[in-house]
């Protein structure tokens, strides 16, 4: 069948107030760029007309400023899920002008068929190839298309010339049937396959295409600096002295990593440091570390959901496409992050915390309990099924003024449960088998900054008795004494 071609204004005009709105891709790679922005332009005129228009956006991931960004600054945005980093968006969450639903994110496609969340009228999204017969070929993330695809009622086409029709061999897709029929994934290492190299949708819904021609405007990490390579280095030391112990193979885990300045420093100490083997990647973001390490032949394969690098990275790959190919595969979320295969193949999982407790406990969303930074992301799907989870941060934040460790966090994400190590730029916290009041000690003597160690000990003293040392009427005095006098410094925990 030919499709009919549309300019991204006529694409935008087909959208209704209120309507819920699938996007393809994962972080700024593979989401639909000139229809987003487009339906941007159509709010601002339906506002300044004076006439209500807000819609639903559902995503793999964060999105890009064309999306998330263009969306947010014209207040298009009523509901949002599953995550964003956008900071236009954010704002108008924290304001309460939009409303935001943090999930995990293997969670939302299942979701969304089991009817647990609403589905999506409109798909809209973006391929490198189209076949008259409805066969996509994605580009550079997967994210919840097949299941966004699937139960859309229409589906609006990006086709982005700027990506190769020879991506196709890159994707895994597949889509897990559901209970009470699911069966296992056969995925028993990160460069199996289980799925099929293009998504068939139903061409009868393709209401239209949309051509572009247009990079996913990724930029370059920020260089590291002398805290985040410490982080890094007591990683990769920390992973080196376990495979020393034997408590990790010999032949070493696929690692998975989180995205961020945090997470490529770890993989370029992870990368130097050459008491580890070479290792595999079952991960979520593949960023711009990995592929450095894939050049320097120190990660072997690389299997996640999308592939978030730099453009001038990307075009790198692009020249030597069959290489990458051969090295990397890119899945739909709910696999990449899927509970039964990070479990399977015993993954090591290194996230960041905005704040951690005493006790073990993650935050990794909010500032002070209310304000809303990124979202859960992929973080818990790995976290608590990993085989070794260790969450990372700098010890202290402003400038010394907030200690990233504290009494008790705002909020929680990850729990005591799931948490094994702690890194900060001081030194490794291995909570592994310790009662509540020894992993306090191991916390603030391994990683506590130390202007902050002295007042957490005296925290710990204020309540001799019970299984976690909680003094409920102190357990936010850092919190508050910062809200009050712009320093943790200034919590007085004297009995
Ligand atoms: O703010 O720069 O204004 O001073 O928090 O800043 O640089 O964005 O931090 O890139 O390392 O991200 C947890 C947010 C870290 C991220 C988080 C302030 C601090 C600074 C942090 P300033 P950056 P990073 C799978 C993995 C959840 C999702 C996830 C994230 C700003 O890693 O979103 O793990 N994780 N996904 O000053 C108040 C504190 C603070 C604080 C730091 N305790 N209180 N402010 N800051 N600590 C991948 C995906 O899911 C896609």
């Amino acid at each position: 069948m030919s499709y009919k071609e549309l300019t991204p204004e006529e694409a935008a005009a087909l959208i209704e107030h209120g309507e819920n709105i699938g996007f393809s891709g994962f972080t700024a790679a593979g989401v639909p760029k000139a229809v987003p922005r487009a339906i941007a332009a159509r709010a601002i005129a339906e506002h300044e007309a004076g006439r209500p228009f807000k819609v639903n956006i559902f995503t793999g991931a964060s999105t890009s400023a064309s999306a998330d960004g263009a969306l947010a600054e014209a207040d298009a945005v009523d509901c949002r899920t599953p995550y964003q980093s956008s900071p236009a968006l954010r704002k108008n969450i924290n304001s309460g002008r939009t409303r935001y639903n943090d999930m995990h994110l293997s969670h939302t496609a299942m979701y969304m068929r089991y009817g647990h969340i609403p589905a999506v009228k409109t798909a809209i999204i973006e391929v490198a190839d189209i076949t008259p017969e409805g066969e996509i070929t994605l580009t550079t993330g997967a994210g919840n298309t097949p299941t966004y695809c699937e139960l859309a009622e229409r589906i609006i086409v990006e086709v982005n010339a700027y990506h190769p029709k020879e991506l196709k061999g890159m994707h895994d897709l597949m889509m897990p049937l559901d209970p009470p029929n699911r069966q296992p994934i056969p995925l028993t290492k990160p460069s199996e396959r289980v799925g099929s190299l293009t998504w068939k949708i139903d061409p009868s819904k393709v209401v239209g295409i949309v051509r572009t021609n247009e990079p996913d405007g990724i930029g370059a990490f920020k260089p590291g600096d002398p805290i985040t390579d410490k982080i890094g280095e007591n990683v990769a030391k920390f992973l080196e002295e376990e495979l020393e112990a034997g408590r990790i193979p010999a032949s070493f885990l696929p690692i998975q990593s989180g995205v961020g300045n945090i997470a490529n420093a770890v993989l370029g100490a992870l990368g130097r440091n050459k008491k580890i083997p070479n290792f595999q990647m079952y991960t979520e973001v593949i960023q711009d570390s990995v592929i450095t390490l894939m050049k320097e032949g120190r990660c072997t394969f690389a299997g996640g959901c999308s592939l978030t690098v730099s453009d001038a990275m990307l075009a790198e790959m692009y020249k030597d496409l069959d290489f990458y190919k051969s090295k990397v595969i890119l899945r739909p979320q709910e696999i990449s992050n899927n509970a039964e295969i990070v479990r399977r193949l015993g993954l090591i999982c290194i996230n960041t915390a905005i704040e951690v407790d005493l006790f073990g406990q993650v935050n990794s969303t909010h500032f002070f309990g209310k304000q809303m930074m990124n979202g859960i992301g992929g973080s818990g799907d790995f976290a608590r099924n990993g085989y070794l989870t260790i969450f990372t941060c700098p010890s202290t934040a402003k400038g010394g003024a907030i200690s990233s460790i504290v009494p008790m966090v705002s909020h929680h994400d990850h729990t005591e449960h799931d948490v094994d190590i702690i890194v900060t730029e001081y030194g490794v916290a291995d909570l592994r088998g310790k009662c509540p009041r020894d992993r306090a000690e191991e916390i603030i003597t391994k990683c506590v900054h130390p202007d902050y160690q002295e007042k957490l000990r005296q925290y710990i003293a204020l309540t001799p008795q019970g299984h976690t040392p909680h003094c409920l009427a102190k357990a936010f005095e850092m919190h508050t004494k910062f809200q009050e006098t712009g320093d943790m410094r200034n919590a007085d925990f004297s009995a």
